[in-house]
């Protein structure tokens, strides 16, 4: 099955809008000096909401093939909801990729994995593809393991979503993340392969098959191709290596 490797960088909290554009500038140029050779890779970046617009103008002039993700959305469609976002204003965008349940909005916001499940659906529901994050604790992984949080909270936002509906799994363990302390590729690949397997289930061996899963929690340009060389690692979800554009471009080219 073809599964085109898919490097996502996450900026979380970072970047204002002309600091945004100055970083897509920078990765344009690095970028075109090995002649948009991603190594076959799509890239994608998810900028804070206050940058999409700027980034999402900047790419359409350049012609540069970078996709546009958003960090969050509402479950909402519109209304009184102070303070968010609709996956049909992120999809005006140009927005392909939403990022749920990501770990600092489950345990930052208390985010539960119903409505992780809910962000999902709105997201699809608007034509884009939710970005499913899931991952363990320090905790979670000396009490049961690595794969079974991960399991639990993928089956839990696929029981909101369409049977049809395309998404992509991000397995970040906790613990790696911002850490500098990434899961070793092995680890990587075992949580990966679980929740492949788990996808023939709760969907079909054709979904399970099509659907990519990311790595991500300390990606660097040094550690990145030991991932991709798994073979159920299908990219990487990268959060401070994609704030600086040397770095991300070598990551984006990597070579496995
Ligand atoms: C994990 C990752 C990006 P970092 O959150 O989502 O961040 O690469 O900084 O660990």
């Amino acid at each position: 099955v073809d599964r085109t490797a898919l490097i996502a960088g996450n900026w979380k909290m970072n970047l204002d809008h002309l600091q945004a554009i100055a970083l897509v500038q920078k990765l344009a140029w690095s970028l075109k000096d090995a002649k948009h050779d991603f190594g076959e890779a799509e890239v994608a970046v998810f900028p804070p909401f206050t940058d999409l617009r700027s980034v999402q103008t900047l790419l359409a002039a350049d012609k540069l093939s970078l996709v546009l993700g958003a960090q969050d959305v509402s479950p909402h469609e519109a209304g009184a909801y102070t303070g968010d976002v609709s996956a049909s204003m992120l999809a005006k965008l140009e927005v392909r990729y939403v990022l749920v349940g990501h770990s600092e909005r489950r345990h930052g916001h208390g985010e539960s994995d119903e409505l992780v499940g809910k962000k999902a659906l709105a997201a699809h529901r608007a034509g884009m593809v939710p970005m499913i994050c899931v991952g363990e604790t320090a905790e979670d992984l000396e009490q049961h393991g690595a794969a079974a949080i991960p399991l639990a909270q993928l089956t839990a936002a696929l029981a909101e979503l369409p049977a049809d509906a395309e998404f992509v799994v991000a397995y970040e363990p906790v613990w790696a993340i911002g850490s500098g302390q990434a899961a070793t590729p092995e680890q990587a690949e075992e949580v990966a392969r679980a929740l492949r397997e788990a996808l023939r289930d709760l969907r079909d061996d054709e979904r399970a098959a099509a659907t990519r899963i990311l790595y991500g929690g300390s990606v660097a340009s040094q550690n990145v191709a030991g991932f991709l060389r798994q073979p159920n690692v299908d990219g990487a979800l990268v959060g401070g290596a994609s704030l600086k554009a040397e770095e991300f471009s070598r990551i984006v080219q990597f070579k496995k």
